[in-house]
């Protein structure tokens, strides 16, 4: 019994000593220490020692029990400590590490290409006029040449709050209010802003986009300083070698009224998948302001004259950037935002 004792030290000593976790260990104390271990079956044999054995051998197995007990908890401090110094080294933190740069935002290209148009007419001379999104039919038909009866109002059906405010269709009520705020003294204006449709969605649609407009109203103004205004913008936002063509249109607001192309900046007029072959691309519509409409504002039709422009934002991006579809601009995903 006194060699089987030994025989278990040794073997428990050398299985603490190869177990390097805590879980390891405390399996290697089950196994020896625990109440269907071996420690327990020779203690429980004890009962058949002579009187003379008994205490020599109940010592021993004391002294066993013990060194096995010290030796586990000793290797558990061990053991313990290693797993800690393990922990520390993979959670290091290096100070002196760079930190994580925050990429500064930019201005959404809708936004983009207004500074850019607004930087370019403030440059000619114009004024930036801002007005209300909701809107008065008096402003935004009536003013504009375009009665209650009118069929061109349908082209434009609105989002109305009561009968008679709206949101506004186009900026051009903004020109309008200018207009009568100018008491009959000349104006040139640029009107960026949000307008409202009643459209279905699709990919060149939506009920909600942006438009910039723009008014003269001065003595002897005529077509040409239209034409000569729109040449020097077209060649600043798409190009020094840029033409303009004038087709004639009709807008309820303006007389005459005329459709601008430019000259195709993918392939400079030869045809393309861009201009679908003609060399040519719609870009704004505009002319003269109607005498009608001049009167209305409380001008003098026959000693002044005026010329006006509209550009839909959206349509202009796609374009410039070749964008398929205009609700890219406003489901804010970073993956198109950003590239621009
Ligand atoms: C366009 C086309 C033609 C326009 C006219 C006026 C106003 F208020 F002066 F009468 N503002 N904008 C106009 C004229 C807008 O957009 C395609």
């Amino acid at each position: 019994m006194k060699e089987q004792l030994e025989q278990l030290q040794v073997e428990a000593l050398e299985e603490i000593k190869q177990a390097s976790t805590q879980k390891a260990l405390n399996d290697v104390r089950i196994k020896y220490l625990g109440k269907k271990g071996p420690m327990t079956e020779v203690l429980r044999g004890m009962g058949k020692l002579s009187a003379e054995e008994r205490p020599i051998i109940g010592e021993l197995a004391n002294t066993v029990r013990t060194t096995i007990q010290s030796t586990l908890d000793a290797r558990i401090e061990e053991v313990k400590a290693i797993e800690l110094e393990e922990k520390l080294k993979a959670e290091t933190l290096d100070v002196t590490l760079p930190g994580r740069t925050l990429t500064p935002g930019h201005s959404h290209l809708l936004q983009q290409i207004i500074d850019e148009m607004e930087d370019l007419f403030v440059g000619l001379g114009y004024t930036i006029a801002e007005g209300p999104e909701v809107e008065t039919d008096l402003y935004n038909f009536e003013m504009l040449n375009l009665p209650k009866d009118h069929p061109a109002r349908d082209m434009q059906d609105s989002f109305y709050i009561t009968e008679e405010t709206l949101l506004r269709t186009h900026t051009s009520p903004v020109q309008a209010r200018t207009m009568l705020e100018a008491n009959g003294k000349p104006i040139r204006i640029i009107c960026p802003g949000k307008v409202y449709r009643r459209d279905e969605d699709d990919a060149t649609h939506s009920h909600q986009f942006m438009q910039i407009e723009g008014l003269v109203v001065d003595e002897s103004i005529s077509m040409a300083d239209l034409k000569g205004t729109l040449e020097v913008f077209v060649k600043q936002l798409f190009g020094e070698t840029r033409e303009i063509r004038l087709r004639p249109s009709f807008f309820p607001f303006t007389e005459p009224s005329v459709e601008v192309d430019i000259s195709c900046f993918k392939c400079g007029g030869k045809g393309c998948n861009v201009c679908k072959g003609t060399g040519w691309i719609e870009i704004l519509g505009g002319g003269m302001v109607h005498p009608h409409v001049l009167e209305m504002a409380g001008y003098d039709s026959s000693k002044v004259s005026g010329f006006a422009f509209g550009i839909g934002v959206e349509r202009m991006a796609m374009l410039k950037h070749g964008v398929d579809d205009i609700r890219h601009f406003y489901t804010n995903d970073l993956r198109f935002i950003e590239q621009f």
